[in-house]
């Protein structure tokens, strides 16, 4: 085919999936209605892909669906199903769709597969558990009966699977292997049940099969590149080697193959996808890598998979012509599976010219079919959509608000001074003479529960049928609520718990100049779950002051200190999408000097602690170890940015939803906040020896119980996590809290949670006072 995509975003126009999928997990229908709500989406997805421009029998529309996550998907195909999930697995060998949903939510006291970030996209996929134990084999066909699902209803598609080599790539070792066991070790094993699904498909009519192995983009998989390399080549030798055999589409997306490319190209496989939004065109090759690659389907990745701008097209059909270097045959594509943006721009109404300036799902692909008519036909063939995109490019770069030359200024003048805040023991002085806390401050991230009673009064405000007045009486009276529970538990700093929040991000960018929001654009984040990134489209600056009302007036019913609770620049970078046309490290600091004017704001109106949130710091760290330096440069920076103008008695905090501290340590210092809170329950405070190790010696508050989870830990559990955590840093930097916001769980278990949390800080308390 001469267009295609990757894969196509699943969760609905109008978010169907998610809620069919929850009102099965509800019991409100059964899985046959599932299945039948679910053969609609698929069927309206193939009707609109070919109406866009894709072929109907030629292999180019991707069968991509699934109903919870691709990862997931591969697992259950192959049976790979960990022990205390044993009994999903019927007596025929198969599971069926309550036991895929099951692996993936847990049940009892088994926990579910652990869920984790799809490459650098804000994807969270499911993690396989794979030991020497794992019994592979085909214990779903779901893929090929979807294929003749599409077959029967006139379209020969494409099936997409997770490619065997990057499905052990993202597995870990079950609870079962031994200590140095590596999943990729299983690779003879597993390789036998994709031949046979791939015999399956060929045997269903298929003649191209899409295995992603975006494994090999990926620096920081913790397997030797020589091993990886191998495996990538064992696998295509066995599966290419197949009689009865699909033709095979291994794509690449997220980054460059590298070395691994001469590997595929040597290989049987007959089309090889690469990402040349993120990557280069590879150069240098050696000749049998040349000549191998001459004889296959080239995909060249150009249209961008993770952004929502409608980009330059002329750019793209250059780079998709430059492919030709590589083979006679290209075909364009996606970089990525467009499962990272929304659908359509046509559902959005409230836009006006950024419109025109955005392509999502929809538009990518009808992009691709003009650049794939363009690659067969040149370029006069299509000039006037090449027109068309240069025009709304050329407006869009002038369009007022896109570069204001008082946003400009202020970051051209930025000098080192704006980046610092002094010396830290001084500041300590000044904060415990501000502040009079105990030993062992206990605080809350933020958030507390959101209601139905909170939600319904938003939808309420947004529909018009609540005055403005009426909807911030109703959030104050909240907030009144949430600081009596707070007084009463007994905790030390308290928070508003963000009632007048929709999202954490979206509330500042709804705020904000620069930002837009969509009324459609969800964008599955895991399961069922979907966000609504932002759209940061202009030079950004705050019109006026956003949060300080809230908390000016939470403080005035309360003679404790009150946290000011922002969101952070990078933070706020990370789930939006952003313009592409500066460096982020520019946006970053626009976005840090309109949260430095909030927060000066705050100190002067008499709030003495602010917490500015960065728990996607770790989330935006390149894939490339070669880039790392310059990320952790401006992302620290623009944090640093952002705090650094408040006097030496106003406490900065920040919080990272984040466990791996190891890997981000060097970054967390550099933040320079005076207290940190991050994730630590659910290592079992492990997180503290690496805190010891580091020399790190800032307030820190190592989440004590799991808020993930409506589980309620006892006192005397968290007595000894405390203990634990002071035996390795001192009292006097350490801080009481839970893991991360409270905003997702209900009211009842988190009152006990807190309360529990107080006794057993005072418990602990006594004993702390002596070591001092
Ligand atoms: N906000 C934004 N992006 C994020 C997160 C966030 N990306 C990463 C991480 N957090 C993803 N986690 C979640 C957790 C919960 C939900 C989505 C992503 C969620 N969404 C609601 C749903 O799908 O029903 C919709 C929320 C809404 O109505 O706005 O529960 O916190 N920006
Ligand atoms: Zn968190």
């Amino acid at each position: 085919p001469a267009g295609t995509i990757l894969g196509y975003p699943r969760i609905g126009r109008r978010r169907e999936l998610k809620k069919a999928v929850e009102a099965f997990w509800a019991g409100s229908t059964t899985a046959e209605e599932l299945e039948q709500t679910t053969a609609g989406l698929r069927a309206a997805t193939r009707a609109r892909l070919l109406e866009l421009g894709l072929g109907r029998d030629d292999s180019s529309i991707p069968e991509s669906f699934s109903y919870y996550d691709q990862v997931l998907d591969a697992a259950v195909a192959v049976g790979a199903v960990p022990s205390r999930f044993a009994h999903l697995v019927q007596a025929d060998g198969s599971i069926d769709l309550a036991g895929y949903f099951t692996l993936a939510r847990g049940v009892g006291d088994s926990l579910p597969l652990e869920m984790t970030k799809w490459f650098d996209s804000n994807y969270h996929y499911l993690v396989p558990e794979i030991g020497p134990e794992t019994s592979f084999h085909l214990a779903s066909d779901r893929i090929v009966r979807e294929f003749e699902e599409a077959k029967a209803a006139g379209f020969l598609t494409r099936p997409v699977l997770v490619g065997p080599v990057t499905f052990l790539l993202l597995a870990k070792p079950s609870d079962e292997a031994p200590a140095d066991f590596a999943p990729l070790s299983r690779l003879g094993d597993l390789l036998p049940v994709y031949a046979e699904l791939l015999t399956r498909l060929r045997a269903a009519g298929a003649e191209w099969v899409q295995l992603d192995e975006p494994g090999l983009v990926n620096e920081s998989i913790p397997v030797p590149r020589t091993e990886q390399l191998a495996a990538l080549a064992e696998a295509y030798r066995v599966l290419g080697g197949l009689s009865e055999r699909p033709a095979i589409f291994v794509a690449a997306p997220y980054g460059e193959l590298g070395d691994a490319l001469p590997v595929l190209a040597a290989s049987a496989v007959e089309a090889i996808g690469v990402d040349l939004v993120r990557g280069a065109l590879p150069v240098g090759l050696d000749a049998d890598t040349s000549a191998a690659l001459a004889t296959k389907t080239i995909v060249a990745g150009v249209v961008d998979g993770h952004n929502i701008w409608r980009g330059d097209l002329a750019a793209a059909l250059s780079t998709a012509e430059s492919v030709s270097a590589l083979s006679p045959t290209v075909a364009v594509s996606s970089s990525t599976s467009l499962l990272h943006v929304p659908h359509d721009v046509a559902e959005e109404t409230a836009l006006g010219q950024l419109a025109d300036w955005l392509a999502f799902a929809d538009q990518k692909v009808g992009q691709i079919a003009v650049l794939a008519a363009g690659l067969r036909d040149g370029r006069a063939a299509i000039q006037p959509e090449l027109d068309a995109a240069a025009a709304a490019l050329a407006a869009r770069l002038a369009a007022p608000g896109v570069r204001e030359s008082a946003v400009r200024s202020r970051t051209a003048a930025l000098s080192a001074g704006d980046y610092s805040r002094g010396d830290y023991a001084e500041r300590v002085a000044a904060q415990d003479a501000a502040l009079q806390l105990p030993l062992l401050p206990t605080t809350t991230i933020g958030s507390f529960p959101q209601t139905g009673e909170i939600r319904r009064a938003r939808a309420r405000l947004n529909s018009g049928a609540l005055s403005a007045a009426e909807y911030e009486q109703l959030m104050k009276e909240e907030i009144g609520r949430v600081v009596e529970l707070q007084e009463e538990i007994g905790l030390d700093v308290l928070v508003h718990g963000e009632p007048e929040r929709n999202d954490m991000v979206q509330y500042f960018a709804e705020n904000l100049d620069g930002f837009a929001v969509t009324e459609h654009g969800w964008v599955q984040s895991y399961g069922s779950r979907c966000t609504r990134p932002s759209l940061l489209w202009g030079d950004v600056s705050r019109p006026a002051p956003i949060t300080v009302d809230w908390s000016v007036y939470t403080q005035s019913l309360t003679a404790k200190p009150v946290k000011g609770m922002l969101t952070g620049p990078v933070t706020i970078l990370a789930w939006s999408f952003v313009r592409d046309d500066q460096p982020l490290a520019e946006t970053a600091s626009q976005v840090a000097l309109a949260l430095r004017d909030e927060i000066a704001d705050l100190e002067a109106a008499g709030i003495g602690i602010v917490q500015v949130d960065e728990p996607a710091l770790r989330e935006l760290l390149p894939l490339k170890r070669a880039d790392h330096a310059d990320y952790l440069e401006w992302s620290v920076g623009s944090f640093r940015l952002a705090t650094a103008g408040v006097r030496a008695e106003t406490q900065i905090h920040t919080h990272l939803c984040y466990s791996e501290f190891g890997v981000v340590i060097d970054a967390i210092s550099r933040l320079d906040a005076d207290v940190t809170s991050i994730e630590a329950a659910r290592s079992r405070m492990e997180i503290v020896d690496d805190i010891e190790r580091s020399g790190f010696d800032h307030g820190i508050g190592p989440g004590v119980y799991d808020i993930h989870s409506p589980r309620v830990p006892a006192v005397a559990e968290l007595t000894e996590l405390l203990e634990r955590a002071l035996a390795a840093v001192p009292g006097r930097q350490l801080w009481v809290n839970p893991d991360c916001g409270l905003k997702t769980r209900g009211y009842a278990e988190t009152v006990e949670s807190l309360q529990n949390m107080l006794e057993a800080t005072r418990a602990v308390r006594a004993n702390a006072e002596v070591s001092v």
